[in-house]
């Protein structure tokens, strides 16, 4: 029964007692950031959801690609896809292959990728439904760990930038991702010293 405080099997969420979202997320409903809430026949609003500040491509109408902002330009070998698709669009594709596509919800979509070092460029394809096939493009850049300049060797110009992030969240400086530069991340810049991928 809705409202009783427990999540039944034919319920998403509880409105009763103190609540309960059963462990979910705007971003596990395949949103990029926003609250998410119970509505009060114990199904999800997500009217609190959104994709916005996330980097989103948008092809036409409700199909859309996003990353997050900061990792556009990433050291991540996996790599979080995600955006919104039609309710009556059979299948995303990521390159040609809907393997690891999952679909949180009938209008988003989600793909752990692999990312290899320099640019990678994915072809995201949403096929079926009265917009039939449409195709959206995103280029991520893998560097090599510690590369903060991005010219493919670790060396003096990236100790001076990582200097210059001390203290500050700056992800590309925040090597250990704790969410602070200091010498945590010094010390591992300084164990890939001359590292090159050139
Ligand atoms: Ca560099
Ligand atoms: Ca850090």
């Amino acid at each position: 029964m809705c409202g009783d405080g427990f999540v039944d099997p034919d319920e998403e969420c509880e409105t009763g007692g103190t609540g309960s979202l059963n462990g979910q997320t705007c971003t596990s409903r395949g949103y990029y950031q926003g609250t998410l809430s119970c509505a009060s026949n114990c199904t999800f609003n997500t009217s609190g959801c959104s994709y916005a500040g996330a980097v989103l491509v948008q092809a036409s109408g409700s199909f859309s690609v996003g990353i997050s902002p900061e990792d556009q330009t990433t050291y991540a070998t996996l790599f979080l896809l995600f955006g919104s698709k039609s309710s009556d669009a059979k299948t995303v594709l990521v390159n040609g292959s809907e393997e690891d596509v999952k679909y949180p919800t009938s209008t988003s979509w989600q793909a752990w990728v692999f990312l290899s070092l320099g640019e990678n460029t994915f072809t995201i394809t949403q096929t079926g439904g009265r917009a039939s096939s449409q195709e959206v493009q995103v280029t991520i850049t893998r560097l090599v760990m510690a590369d903060i300049t991005a010219d493919g060797i670790v060396d003096d110009y990236d100790l001076s930038l990582l200097a210059t992030a001390w203290g500050s969240d700056d992800p590309l400086s925040d090597l250990n991702e704790d969410g602070v530069v200091d010498d945590y991340d010094l010390s591992i810049l300084a164990a890939r010293w001359s590292v090159t991928s050139l």
